[in-house]
């Protein structure tokens, strides 16, 4: 195979790993779309890549910063962005927490790995997340850290978050984040009626995300194919199958965003995030 065919391979394949989520979470699918960028950098592939995933700041502004400045301190901006979380992160936490998650953030589970490797005791709650079972790479990856993991089916989410119906009482929620817009974030779907049904168990709601997630402008909500939820749909019964990938959290649930910027409620974060531009 010639060089050309075979970073067209690669290329191919990032795209189909990110479509399918095979690579998933908005920091990994953006430093995956920087790596595939780097094969061809040309306005086609600009166009394919921010396609994928039509909810994802990070993706597009990552990707419009690629042609302005180094990879290398595009990068170096998120391993800074991450370790000032996990150090922030680390203050939240305390010892006896059980902290809830949903589906797979990068930034979370690194955060809440670094807070064990420091010796914080505390266990998780996680939702499998249907229909693609990214909570199960959660719940993986935090037990490979020797952080106590209890796993739940979605629906079970408002037993795990009652106090009355639990084994024990879910201290914080932390939530990742694909995009943080003015009026809150989005994340993936299941979010919102889990900071719901949080605020009215009076258990705090953290979103822990790199502020370059902010986005001023209207977002797309990605729906994906039916296939996911229900593979071999019998024709006969016309059932229509909808598959919307994210959600929307309105800001009134989120107590605080946890970011590169500091723990923030959300104007505070608004406020600083405006006054800064994207310095990198
Ligand atoms: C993943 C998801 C994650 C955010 C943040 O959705 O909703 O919470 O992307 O992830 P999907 P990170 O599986 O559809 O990509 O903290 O890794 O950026």
């Amino acid at each position: 195979m010639g060089k050309r065919s075979a970073k067209k391979k690669r290329f191919k394949k990032i795209l189909e790993d990110i479509k399918t989520l095979k690579i998933q979470g908005a920091e990994n699918i953006a430093k995956k779309a920087l790596y595939a960028y780097s094969l061809f950098p040309t306005k086609r592939s600009k166009r394919k890549l921010l396609s994928l995933r039509p909810t994802e700041p990070l993706l597009q502004n990552v990707l419009s910063l690629v042609d302005k400045v180094p990879t290398k301190k595009i990068l170096s901006h998120f391993k800074d962005s991450q370790q000032k979380i996990n150090q922030l992160t680390l203050k939240l936490i305390k010892n006896g927490d059980v902290i809830f998650t949903h589906c797979h953030s990068s930034t979370v589970v690194h955060a809440l790995i670094y807070a064990k490797q420091k010796g914080k005791k505390f266990e998780v709650y996680n939702t499998e997340t249907r229909p693609l079972f990214q909570g199960r790479k959660t719940a993986i990856e935090l037990k490979k850290a020797g952080i106590k993991v209890t796993h739940f089916a979605d629906a079970a989410v408002g037993v795990a978050l009652s106090k009355e119906q639990s084994t024990k009482k879910v201290t914080k929620v932390f939530l990742g984040a694909d995009a943080i817009l003015r009026s809150g974030v989005i994340n993936k779907i299941g979010s919102e009626v889990i900071a719901i049904l949080a605020k009215k168990q009076g258990v705090p709601v953290y979103v822990l995300a790199d502020s370059w997630k902010f986005s001023s402008k209207l977002l797309k909500m990605e729906q994906r194919g039916y296939k996911e939820i229900w593979k071999r749909i019998p024709k006969i019964f016309g059932i229509k199958v909808k598959n919307p990938a994210f959600e929307f959290v309105p800001k009134k649930y989120i107590t605080a965003l946890v970011t590169e910027l500091g723990i923030l409620d959300y104007s505070s974060f608004l406020r600083k995030k405006l006054k800064e531009s994207q310095k990198v």
